[in-house]
């Protein structure tokens, strides 16, 4: 194959990653991948939902030709009641999001913590079902906006369903489930306006959380990177709560479980997030389904911090209270099973939209503890379901229903799937043997028992003395980021406060919150939002962990570039051989390649020959890359001149992405006011630069020019 037909088959889904991707990519063609798949497409007549024939799909039934419609014309109505009921309410929370299948597998070892059978036994792959989200837009709402993730995870296991309802942060806003909804009815759009959709920049959420500090610490983690993730195969995972773990022999340890993505950590810049919640609204759900569909599937390591029983007093902090961590200084985490995404939903509706989870489907082997927050959670979650789903019955959609047998008496209710037969839904009952049957707990397979926890005390509306420290791990974590993690820090809190109508509002957060948390942090933002923090010394508590590792970007990082996006600004008289070696590079280290052109016009290479773009550079801009080649070219100074291309390129560098010119033309950046620097390479040909470009599109971005790039125009 010459140069040419190569560089002509290229399109969006042709050069993908690594080996397994290159195969699946090179035997499926564009066209192929449009074909319909729904399997009564062929042979299948248009019936009613009765099975009843349709002759005319075209036509109400009319009194005369020019008549009125009949109220007799039971295939209109039909069809129209259908429709006018197929949007069902969306999630109070959480209402945007997408989902992927997958499957879960154990490592060895674990039989000493849990008998849950998905746990223990590594020969098993338990189907999995995920569904990501964000937590204060509608189901409308764009992907990149600035929110912690919900990262709920159904496992079908042989025992049962288990979801682990988390997010990607380790902790919540509020301790106690009776705030939940003065929580959610601040961050959520304003009442009166319905204003902003998507965003937590605005009074009441700012009024509520100055006015609780149990808040700060999800506060922050939400003012972090954490919270503008660059995609969803890069965030991690956690359960919140303390669980329980209960093994064979009845023996029982506290858990917080966490799962960390095997691509690393990484962000977008808080420019590029709000760009893209315009230009591309669906950026995290494309991203996660072309990396699947090109067989680039995402996978996270799925961990537990362990803690026996006797130490459970033993922190400075409560391990019921769900706005604290546990730092890994003192309890690390245990990895014990791997899970992978590597399927697509076949209808976004049927699955995504209707999974329903709830952090009370648990399974033998695992139990609660008395966090009041997830107490409240095992309430919420079904009940919600019954106004959402429209009834008990909800376990029976498909995408809910346990892969594992389930019978019981209950019957009936709306939307019953199951013709139930039988005379008794009773038990006991003698006419059928008394089946179904209550299974006794065993070490293995039994029926599920709770934990046999102790408990005495008094009745009373009361929070525990241990969980009123709300400033010490907001610090902790604060001091634990990176320096340009914590200017993103700073800049968050002064984008959003600046919002905020109401001064006494600012004034309460930078004052009384920030310089309890940490008076340096206080200092900046209200510096630049004109507020004074006065000379405080604060008696800070000292604790057992004053940093802790683990909460950087920077001890995440990628093991490869697997995935990323590459795009190529391909243009008339494009010196096209140095292509062929950006593919092969592409395709070795599973990274996309799009080759963008001013234009959809055929672009001709220096031989003459057509090279068949992608796209074009408008309507895909660099925020939606990782990183830029400009090939070399003799129109390049012409193609220079446009404006969209000489933004393309202002972008890029603006948000420390790496930028490859070949022929060593980076003095193209001179006359946009941008200098070379350790993230701009050049070369003649790509391949001896082509290490260098990937380790810094490793580093995911060029952080030494932050400063620099602050000075450039957004
Ligand atoms: Fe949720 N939450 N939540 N939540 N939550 C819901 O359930 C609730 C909390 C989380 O992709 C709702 O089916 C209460 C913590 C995720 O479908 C609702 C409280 C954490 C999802 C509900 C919390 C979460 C939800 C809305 C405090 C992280 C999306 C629709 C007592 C550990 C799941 C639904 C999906 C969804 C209630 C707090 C995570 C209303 C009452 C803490 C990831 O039932």
């Amino acid at each position: 194959m010459n140069m040419t037909d190569n560089v002509k088959s290229t399109n969006k889904t042709s050069e993908m990653a690594g080996a397994d991707a290159a195969n699946k990519a090179n035997t499926t063609q564009k066209t192929e991948q449009l074909d319909s798949v729904r399997d009564d497409a062929t042979n299948e007549a248009l019936t009613t939902n009765q099975g009843v024939k349709i002759a005319d799909n075209q036509n109400s039934l009319r009194a005369g030709i020019r008549g009125s419609t009949l109220l007799e014309d039971f295939i209109l109505r039909e069809k129209i009641t259908h429709f006018d009921h197929e949007r069902i309410p969306e999630r109070i929370v959480h209402a945007r999001g997408v989902g992927a299948h997958g499957y879960f597998q154990a490592y060895e070892g674990n039989e000493r913590l849990t008998k849950a059978g998905f746990l223990t036994d590594p020969t098993i792959q338990t189907p999995i079902f995920v569904r990501f989200s964000t937590v204060q837009g509608p189901r409308g709402s764009a992907d990149t906006v600035r929110d912690i993730r919900g990262f709920a995870i159904k496992f079908y296991t042989q025992e049962g369903n288990f979801d682990l309802v988390g997010n990607n942060a380790p902790v919540f806003f509020v301790q106690d489930g009776i705030k939940f909804s003065d929580f959610v009815h601040a961050v959520k759009p304003e009442p009166d306006t319905e204003i902003p959709t998507g965003a937590t920049a605005h009074d009441t959420f700012w009024d509520f959380v100055s006015l609780v500090p149990e808040s700060a610490h999800a506060v922050i983690w939400a003012m972090s990177d954490r919270a503008i993730p660059r995609n969803l195969r890069s965030i991690q995972g956690f359960g919140v709560h303390t669980f329980r773990l209960i093994n064979a022999e009845g023996k029982s340890h506290f858990v917080k479980f966490h799962w960390t993505p095997k691509q690393g950590l990484s962000a977008l810049v808080w420019d590029e997030a709000q760009k893209l919640a315009g230009k591309d609204p669906d950026f995290h759900r494309r991203d996660l389904y072309e990396a699947i569909e090109n067989g680039v599937y995402p996978e996270w390591e799925l961990g537990v911090q362990i803690v026996e029983e006797e130490d459970e007093m033993n922190f400075d902090f409560d391990l019921l209270d769900p706005t604290k961590i546990i730092p890994e200084e003192l309890v690390p985490v245990t990895p014990i099973g791997r899970f992978v995404l590597n399927r697509n939903v076949d209808n976004f509706f049927a699955e995504t939209e209707q999974v329903a989870f709830c952090p009370g489907h648990i399974v033998p082997g695992i139990d609660f503890t008395n966090d009041p927050l997830l107490q409240a959670r095992l309430f919420s979650y079904t009940d919600t379901q019954l106004s959402r789903l429209g009834g008990p019955n909800f376990h029976q959609i498909p995408i809910n229903k346990p892969v594992c047998p389930f019978h019981n008496n209950q019957r009936d209710g709306i939307h019953q799937h199951t013709i139930h037969k039988g005379q008794a839904s009773y038990q006991p009952n003698s006419i059928d043997n008394d089946w179904p049957a209550e299974t006794p707990p065993a070490a293995s397979n039994g029926g599920f028992e709770s934990y046999p926890e102790q408990i005495s005390g008094h009745k009373l509306r009361q929070r525990s003395e241990t969980f009123s420290d709300h400033f010490s791990q907001p610090r902790l974590y604060y001091k634990s980021l990176a320096p340009h993690e914590q200017k993103h820090v700073v800049d968050a809190y002064t984008f959003e406060l600046s919002k905020v109508q109401r001064k006494h509002i600012r004034e309460r957060q930078v004052q009384q919150i920030l310089a309890n948390i940490d008076l340096d942090l206080a200092r900046q933002v209200g510096a630049n939002l004109g507020i004074e923090v006065p000379d405080l010394t604060l008696d800070y508590k000292k604790t057992a962990v004053e940093k802790s590792a683990k909460l950087s970007f920077l001890a995440f990082p990628p093991q490869d570039i697997q995935g990323r996006k590459v795009v190529v600004l391909i243009h008339n008289l494009v010196k096209s051989d140095a292509l062929e070696a950006m593919k092969n590079w592409a395709i070795k280290e599973g990274v996309t390649l799009h080759l963008l052109a001013p234009s959809l016009a055929p672009v001709k290479d220096h031989q003459d020959s057509i090279i068949t773009a992608d796209g074009m550079q408008m309507a895909e801009p660099s925020i939606a890359y990782d990183a830029v080649i400009i090939p070399d070219g003799d129109n390049l100074n012409v193609v220079m001149q446009d404006g969209v291309t000489r933004h393309y390129l202002l972008e890029a560098y603006k948000h420390l992405k790496p930028i490859a010119f070949l022929g060593n033309k980076s003095d193209l950046l001179e006359p946009l006011g941008l200098v070379p620097d350790e993230g701009t390479l050049v070369g003649d040909e790509f391949q001896p630069i082509a290490e260098k470009f990937k380790n810094l599109i490793m580093a995911h971005r060029v952080w030494s020019r932050e400063q620099i790039a602050a000075h450039i125009p957004a």
